[in-house]
């Protein structure tokens, strides 16, 4: 729940298993220079489903209930893909083929969030995990991505805070993937 009724900067997100977080840490410090631009901390690293802007708590309590009645199984992701966008200065990494699940939970939360007034970019969806940022001048890209795979069993409404003039994500609530089915089956 959000604490006070000023907007805060609201995304949807899949959170990246701690271990996940740490190998591709790990795997980025290996294959790039410190001069490819600023690394994102391991704990903020996550796969953006819908970018909701800055919102009022009583716009998210809507978006929080319009979620809460999402109903589907959960998927795995391959992070396999990797690329860079210079003109927002992100490497990323990403699916050489996002499952279905992944496109249709984004594309329910970000039709959710454009009817609500919440500006949805007209570009494509792209699903992805920002590495670094400020990468404007062109990057060495590795050959080999860190190939990690994940069960998304869960997604997450993120509130961004700036915390001591660092950026730190924080989980305001989470709804498991299943679907209606299996839940009134009880398995
Ligand atoms: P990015 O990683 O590609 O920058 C929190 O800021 C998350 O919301 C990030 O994953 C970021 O994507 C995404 N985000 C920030 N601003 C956005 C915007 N204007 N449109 C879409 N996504 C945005």
């Amino acid at each position: 729940m959000l604490k006070t009724a000023s907007p805060h900067r609201l995304f949807f997100a899949l959170t990246l298993p701690k271990t996940m977080q740490r190998r591709i840490v790990q795997w980025r410090a290996d294959n790039f220079s410190p001069e490819a631009g600023h690394p994102i901390a391991a704990a903020n690293l996550h796969l953006t489903l819908a970018f909701l802007g800055e919102v009022s708590a009583a716009k998210a309590l809507i978006l929080q209930q319009q979620a809460g009645r999402i109903s589907q199984p959960g998927f795995d992701v391959t992070l396999d893909d990797i690329g860079h966008w210079p003109g927002s200065g992100v490497v990323w990494l990403g699916c050489k083929n996002p499952p279905r699940g992944l496109l249709q939970l984004a594309q329910l939360l970000r039709s959710q969030a454009a009817r609500s007034g919440c500006y949805q970019s007209p570009l494509p969806f792209h699903p992805h995990v920002s590495l670094l940022r400020g990468a404007t001048r062109p990057v060495a890209i590795p050959a080999k991505t860190a190939n990690e795979s994940f069960r998304a069993s869960h997604f997450s409404l993120y509130e961004s805070a700036l915390v001591r003039g660092r950026t730190r994500y924080n989980i305001v609530q989470s709804w498991p993937l299943v679907s209606s089915e299996r839940t009134s089956d009880g398995v």
